[in-house]
């Protein structure tokens, strides 16, 4: 309850703080995006992570601001990485399944590009299968609305929701974001991770892409490489950095 008082505060005073982690092609080995990470740098507890206080930022409709400023935050940093000549990266930024739901979500989007003037098709927008659970007519309203602006749309934590596959025909969809649970099956280069080659398969039958989430071992990458994901991420490749770190990750 202290920490939900110290929410209130925590982004007049600057406390919020993104991070982000790199997205690389596999088969040219290049940084093409990265994901947006948020972190709550509190005053006396420290580093606190947003799988304890986003539940918290949506229990007390925080989740509108601070959702907000994570997306300028987000996009105005892409902006500026393009404006120092350094490399086109997209960036993904995780919308929650209330954050999704809120009447201004889109609005939102327009206005930030539109502030920070960036190209709609450098921001991804990830969102979990659960959302997609929730309110079905709305959820397709609000996708093609977002589609029609420019922005991508990606599936995160793909294959641990609840949810039909019946959405991947319906939704326009981008990209399927494979969970690290599947990833963590291959052990060895000719390991058997039917889930991952699956979800591999049936991304590019439906012309999606598909990244794999939580790549730690040089094995992993070696099956991901030879069954053709398209993206890996990873801390085998980095572990969620600053922003004044991503630069570096360009030129390589
Ligand atoms: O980065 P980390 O492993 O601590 O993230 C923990 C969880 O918090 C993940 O499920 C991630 O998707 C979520 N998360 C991280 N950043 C954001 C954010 O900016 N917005 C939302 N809604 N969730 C986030
Ligand atoms: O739910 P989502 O996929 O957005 O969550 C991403 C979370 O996974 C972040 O908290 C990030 O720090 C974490 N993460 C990213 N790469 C790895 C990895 O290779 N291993 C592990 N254990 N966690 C990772
Ligand atoms: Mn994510
Ligand atoms: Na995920």
């Amino acid at each position: 309850i202290r920490l939900e008082n110290d929410l209130y505060r925590a982004l007049e005073n600057n406390e919020l703080e993104l991070f982000y982690q790199p997205q690389v092609r596999l088969s040219k080995n290049v940084v093409i995006g990265v994901e947006a990470l948020v972190r709550w740098n509190h005053p006396l507890y420290g580093k606190i992570s947003p799988s304890e206080f986003i539940p918290m930022a949506e229990d007390t409709g925080l989740i509108t601001s601070i959702g907000e400023w994570i997306l300028e935050e987000a996009c105005s940093q892409a902006k500026s990485w393009q404006e120092q000549g350094l490399c086109s990266l997209r960036v993904a930024v995780n919308i929650s399944a209330q954050q999704f739901q809120r009447e201004c979500l889109v609005e939102t989007v327009k206005e930030v590009l539109a502030r920070t003037e960036l190209a709609p098709e450098f921001l991804e927008i990830e969102i979990t299968e659960n959302t997609l659970l929730l309110n079905t007519e709305e959820t397709v309203t609000t996708m093609k609305r977002l589609k029609n602006i420019g922005v991508r749309i990606s599936i995160d934590d793909f294959g641990t929701g609840y949810c039909s596959l019946q959405y991947l025909r319906e939704f326009p969809i981008d990209t399927l974001k494979i969970d690290k649970v599947f990833i963590d099956d291959i052990k060895a280069e000719n390991s058997s991770a039917p889930i991952t080659t699956t979800i591999i398969a049936l991304a590019h039958s439906l012309n999606l892409h598909v990244i794999a989430e939580g790549v730690e071992m040089l094995e992993q990458q070696k099956f991901l490489q030879a069954n053709k994901c398209d993206l890996v991420q990873g801390f085998l490749y980095s572990k969620p950095v600053q922003a004044s770190e991503i630069p570096e990750f360009c030129n390589k």
